[in-house]
């Protein structure tokens, strides 16, 4: 069912940075990513937040005037609501309202395929949902896909009451423990064999899936659509010099991602918090890029992952085939005058251009990535154990009969030192501390 509505921009203290018109454009856009037809788009300055309507008095009149005559089933505002200020612009203009969160979280009810990513979605829009307990609005119940969130008739939250809520919230958390079980047993097997993991981040629509596709020759599907990609997908790519790695694409992020979302996908997004090397894609033919990439970076940060850390994050600028040569060279110039610990490169997915220079950087940059070692040391070592915490890190460390088993992290240039110091062999998440104690004394006492 497609329906009509009216967008409502809002300007707030948080996207002052923003190009009004470039806000606009990304709220039809995920507008778009649920098959809204938008009967009308504007931009409505706030001078003061009213509590009552957050819209001042005269905006909300002249809305109801704007509807008046069409058939407009939803209006969009795109800023966060509150329940009572959502509400209220319902009754003035008698139509269902949604905020920026509502929105998000309709996008990503449909676009979920695994239980895993179904689930998570769930249980944000559960803990969204629980704060504003408002009947289903029942023009919209015959929606088909998603969970409904705008008022599907299988939901039985919709109707139900905060205790009902509550213990659907107990439940979908028990399942997703069990699913998020399954999932850390899959990926400890893989460990197994050491492989080394680069994960695609970057604002939503910023070309991740198609340069995913580029360096995985795949075909999983790329779409000038805001959050076309919303479960974790894992590729080989094949390095420059015959090595391997496995690519991550994964969710895009977005200018005020709901926190309940960034909690709920932490889980899916361990790949990339865990992964060798990042690329935070770009698309640097955007007029938004700089504010794009402020929101990337807080998202990061939310997520545990310091964005000027430098080391393992490799900037991609994409799409320079929208630039004329011109263009190109100032952006040519800009990038070579970067530090080199925050390097980038400029590329376009859509052509290939620039490629083979990135798959080259991932691989000189995974030459450098760490190497997780376990190793035995005698407790009484303290100059070796201290030299262990400066210049590796300390994973796991237990006392045992005297030593320690130490599990440690080391970039390149240290792995040979562990190695001939202490005897250290590759992690394996298969033999337990003591077995594994065992086995590095073994080793250390071959000559
Ligand atoms: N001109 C041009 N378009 C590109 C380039 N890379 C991607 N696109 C287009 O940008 C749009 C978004 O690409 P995707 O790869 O789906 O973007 P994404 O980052 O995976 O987006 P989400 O999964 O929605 O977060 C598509 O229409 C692509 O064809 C490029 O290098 N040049
Ligand atoms: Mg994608």
């Amino acid at each position: 069912m497609r329906m009509r509505r009216v967008e409502g921009e809002t300007q707030t203290t948080a996207s002052a940075l923003r190009d009004y018109e470039a806000r606009l454009d990304e709220a039809k856009g995920l507008a778009g990513a649920i098959d809204l037809e938008v009967a009308e788009a504007l931009v409505a300055p706030v001078g003061q937040i009213r509590p009552a309507t957050f819209l001042g008095k005269g905006k909300v009149e002249e809305i109801v005037g704007l509807l008046a005559g069409h058939d407009i089933e939803l209006v969009v505002v795109d800023c966060a609501l509150s329940p009572i200020q959502q509400r209220n612009l319902e009754k003035a203009w008698n139509t269902k309202v949604l905020d920026r969160t509502g929105l998000i979280l309709e996008i990503f009810g449909r676009r979920a395929k695994t239980k895993e990513g179904a689930l998570q979605v769930e249980l944000a829009h559960l803990n969204y949902q629980r704060s504003r307990l408002v009947r289903s609005w029942t023009h919209l119940e015959r929606q088909r896909g998603g969970f409904g969130f705008m008022g599907g008739p299988g939901e039985t939250q919709i109707e139900a009451d905060r205790r009902q809520i509550g213990e659907r919230i107990i439940h979908l958390e028990n399942e997703l423990k069990k699913v998020r079980a399954t999932r850390r047993l899959h990926r400890e097997g893989r460990k197994r064999v050491p492989y080394r993991v680069v994960a695609l981040v970057g604002y939503t629509n910023a070309g991740k899936s198609t340069l995913f596709n580029q360096l995985t020759r795949s075909d999983v599907q790329a779409a000038d659509m805001l959050f076309a990609t919303l479960d974790p997908t894992l590729r080989a790519i094949a390095l420059p010099h015959g090595g391997k790695a496995m690519l991550s694409d994964t969710v895009g992020f977005i200018s005020n991602l709901p926190t309940q979302l960034v909690a709920a996908f932490r889980a899916t997004l361990e790949e990339v918090m865990e992964a060798d090397v990042i690329l935070h894609v770009r698309d640097i033919s955007h007029e938004d890029a700089q504010a794009q990439q402020h929101d990337v970076d807080a998202v990061l940060r939310q997520l545990g992952i310091d964005p000027d850390a430098g080391g393992r994050i490799l900037e991609v600028w994409n799409k320079i085939d929208r630039f004329n040569p011109a263009e190109r060279e100032n952006l040519r110039n800009i990038a070579a005058r970067r530090p080199p610990e925050h390097p980038c490169f400029l590329v376009s997915a859509a052509t290939g251009e620039g490629i083979d220079a990135l798959l080259a950087a991932i691989e000189a940059r995974l030459a450098l990535a760490s190497t997780t070692l376990d190793l035995s040391i005698d407790a009484s070592d303290g100059a070796g154990i201290s030299w262990l915490h400066r210049n590796a890190e300390v994973l796991d460390k237990r006392l045992l009969d005297g030593r320690f088993a130490m599990t440690v992290r080391v970039d390149e240039t240290k792995r040979q030192i562990v190695v001939n110091r202490f005897a250290a062999v590759p992690h394996s998440t298969l033999t337990s501390p003591h077995v594994g104690a065992e086995r590095s004394e073994a080793r250390s006492r071959v000559p």
